[in-house]
């Protein structure tokens, strides 16, 4: 569009400019032009950053008209520029800066180091760590002020990102007296990115490390990125695949990483690669990757001394071993803690870490493939180095829509546990279907292992409170590309939102989170806060209906997992088909996992155990996972377990065509751009929900041979319609 209104200033142009006509013209090319930059400003880049002016009931922000805040560090020079950049746009205007607080409505920010003034008000930060802070309401010299103290620059930094965050949500400023720190020390991304951009279970583009270009070009969304993170309190970032290429360790790329750590480092943000097991064999040029053989530990030792040269900050390694085809120190007879202690041993001089999955299993096995990495980690609790934590996925499975915590949590009490979440929605509609994945993460951190007694929460062992450890982390494997709204769809930008906030403190509740996040990210208006946090707390439960309720689990397509595949059977694994984990047959369906079964029941605390192996106890929303039952067991609700599969498929495609109403309500009220391509998601939902719903149906039916509910539709298709279609270019599969 280009603009119309004349721009010189001849006294002929200047009437022109004037005349009635003109002046309409001119405003309707203002008002287009408006338009126009609200259309760009709103593509969903700036995330929950966009500091847009605060709206008359949310004038929080009349106060801050002077900014007191060092800029001698790059940490402290970024807290600066996010500080000027959000006041200005919240409140219009840019504060002024000063060295010293002198008029009322002064921010004061910084670390008693960084700031005499802070130093002299005598602000108890004991406690608050590294990264902590406090914001108060002081009183100084007179003139009110408000006041984000830390012991460091990056508590100061985080500080400033919650300040923000209140004047973002509207929240007053007066008599505040916030302390915060972070609950679990290392709140980390995993990127599933390949180093040639594929992003396996990327649904959002391509990956956002341009490593072709770097280390020359640094891509400012790398700077936006750290934003992001900062904000919410991520401080490291995995940024290779654990299905890992051993490419990335070697010099060239190193360079690369380095450059990525150097424009991350001013946030608080440490980058950590994932390690293939074998590269001593495929880079070094050794003929064992063996963690026993002494080569090999040497080879190791001095790739750490070459990455730590490069960057003296580096978090450290991400291990996927002996898992899915990736070698591990079981190729040799060795152990996981072996394999483990020995990339240990490596970054220990350097303060480095080892995140080691625990996400292992064989298809060699017999055993429930739920079993497995409790089988195999459990005996190794003790063994590990001091640096060492065990990243354990937060089910016994795979990141499905629902699943119970996995047994490990609980069951390693001399091994720092890390959570390992999935925020990238390979199970829950890829980046089209509204899915809020707080409401999943905040069931699993407040589910009870109750190994210790009651109130031993999973959140209480990632968090180390429960055995006492004080090296914690949590991660989030990512949902970041290069779309432009870096997440493939706004509301999965929600995800990455929660995941960081929840990391912080896992005692937030995720409707809450919701709330925040709603009203930075599309409008403080209660209009449009009430309904959408409504949306973003049905959904996940909404695709928990329509992909499989009551506990069914592992029922997608093939490979790609696209779409329902409750069918899948053959193929070179069983336990990678569907019919393995739902065991439907003629007379019933789930999995018999009781005592009585697979004993996976077992794996959990004695007072979770009786619960699950119980089929009067366990939670209706676990009966399949952990029972095979009649197609007529009786449910709480007093219908037979078919018809109830049944209902649930239809009342998940009826809270998806209950969103689609609330969002078309807000149009108007949310910008045109973002509206639009929600509603355009949101139909595509309704349209997947309901395929979900009819294949899955006609597949049961085939098996169950019992008759639809009263009232209720029949699959449009014969089954042998949706076991026919294909996805092959489906996005995100593994490469
Ligand atoms: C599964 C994914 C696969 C990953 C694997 C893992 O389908 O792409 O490599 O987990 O976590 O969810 O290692």
């Amino acid at each position: 569009m280009s603009m119309m209104l004349p721009l010189t200033h001849s006294a002929g142009e200047t009437r022109r400019m004037w005349s009635p006509r003109s002046l309409v013209a001119a405003m309707a090319s203002l008002a287009l032009l408006a338009a126009a930059v609200t259309a760009q400003a709103e593509d969903g880049y700036d995330l929950w950053l966009r500091y847009a002016p605060a709206s008359a009931d949310t004038a929080t922000t009349a106060r801050i008209r002077q900014l007191v805040s060092p800029a001698a560090t790059p940490v402290q020079m970024a807290a600066q520029r996010e500080l000027l950049r959000g006041l200005a746009g919240v409140s219009g205007t840019a504060p002024a800066q000063a060295d010293r607080v002198n008029r009322a409505g002064a921010l004061l920010v910084g670390t008693p180091a960084s700031s005499p003034q802070i130093a002299a008000l005598g602000l108890d930060l004991e406690g608050l760590g590294e990264e902590g802070y406090r914001i108060r309401s002081v009183d100084i010299g007179g003139h009110a002020a408000t006041v984000v103290a830390a012991n460091n620059d990056v508590g100061a930094l985080y500080g400033s990102f919650h300040l923000l965050r209140l004047l973002q949500t509207g929240r007053p400023l007066d008599g505040l007296d916030i302390r915060e720190a972070p609950r679990v020390a290392l709140r980390v991304l995993n990127h599933w990115d390949n180093l040639d951009r594929y992003v396996e279970r990327g649904y959002s583009g391509q990956s956002i490390w341009d490593w072709h270009r770097l280390p020359g070009w640094l891509d400012p969304r790398y700077t936006d990125y750290a934003r992001a993170n900062a904000s919410i309190g991520i401080n490291g970032t995995v940024l290779n695949n654990v299905n890992a290429n051993a490419e990335v360790l070697t010099p060239m790329y190193l360079e690369k990483v380095a450059a990525i750590a150097g424009v991350l480092r001013p946030y608080g943000m440490r980058v950590y690669l994932s390690a293939r097991f074998s590269a001593p064999m495929e880079i070094g040029g050794l003929a064992t990757a063996d963690p026993l053989d002494a080569g090999v530990q040497r080879w190791w030792r001095a790739k750490a001394d070459e990455i730590y040269a490069l960057i003296p900050d580096f978090g450290g390694f991400l291990v996927k071993a002996n898992s899915e085809g990736q070698p591990g120190p079981q190729d040799y007879g060795r152990s996981h803690a072996d394999g483990a202690n020995m990339l240990a041993d490596a970054v220990a001089p350097h303060g480095g870490v080892v995140m080691w999955r625990a996400f292992v299993y064989s298809d060699e096995e017999p055993v429930d493939r739920a079993k497995q990495a409790w089988n195999e980690f459990v005996p190794l609790d003790g063994t590990f180095r001091d640096n060492v934590l065990v990243q354990v996925k937060n089910g016994p499975i795979d990141f499905q829509p629902r699943e119970p915590f996995h047994p490990l949590f609980g069951a390693m009490p001399r091994t720092p546990l890390m959570m390992e979440f999935q925020i990238t929605k390979e199970y829950l509609g890829f980046s089209t279907h509204l899915a809020y994945k707080a409401p999943l993460y905040e069931e699993v951190l407040d589910a009870d292992t109750h190994v210790q007694g009651p109130g031993s929460t999973v959140a209480r062992v990632i968090d180390g409170s429960l055995d006492g450890h004080a090296l914690t982390g949590i991660a989030g494997v990512a949902n970041i590309g290069s779309d432009r709204n870096w997440s493939g769809s706004h509301f999965d930008q929600a995800n990455w939102y929660a995941f960081g906030r929840l990391a912080w403190n896992p005692e937030l509740s995720s409707r809450d989170i919701a709330a925040e996040w709603t009203r930075m990210t599309f409008s403080n208006d209660a209009a449009v806060v009430e309904p959408v946090v409504g949306m973003m707390m049905a959904s996940r439960e909404a695709v928990v209906d329509y992909t499989g309720a009551l506990g069914l689990h592992h029922v997608m397509g093939r490979g790609h997992h696209y779409g329902p595949g409750p069918w899948v059977e053959g193929g070179p694994r069983a336990d990678w088909t569907s019919v393995y984990f739902h065991r439907a047959d003629a007379n019933g369906i789930g999995f018999d996992r009781t005592r009585r079964g697979s004993d996976a029941v077992s794996q959990y605390a004695p007072p979770v155990a009786e619960v699950f192996d119980d089929v009067a106890r366990t939670p209706e929303q676990f009966l399949l996972w952990f029972h095979h039952v009649p197609w007529t067991h009786r449910m709480r609700s007093g219908r037979p377990l078919w018809d109830e599969l049944v209902l649930r498929y239809d009342r998940g495609v009826s809270a998806v065509r209950d969103m689609r109403a609330t969002w078309a309500d807000l149009d108007g009220r949310i910008d045109a751009a973002r509206h639009a391509q929600v509603a355009a998601f949101l139909a595509i939902q309704q349209d997947e929900a309901q395929w979900w719903r009819d294949a899955s149906i006609a597949y049961f039916q085939s098996i169950s041979g019992l008759p639809l509910p009263a009232g209720v539709a029949p699959p449009p298709h014969p089954l042998e319609h949706y076991k026919a279609l294909e996805f092959p270019h489906a996005p995100g599969d593994t490469q």
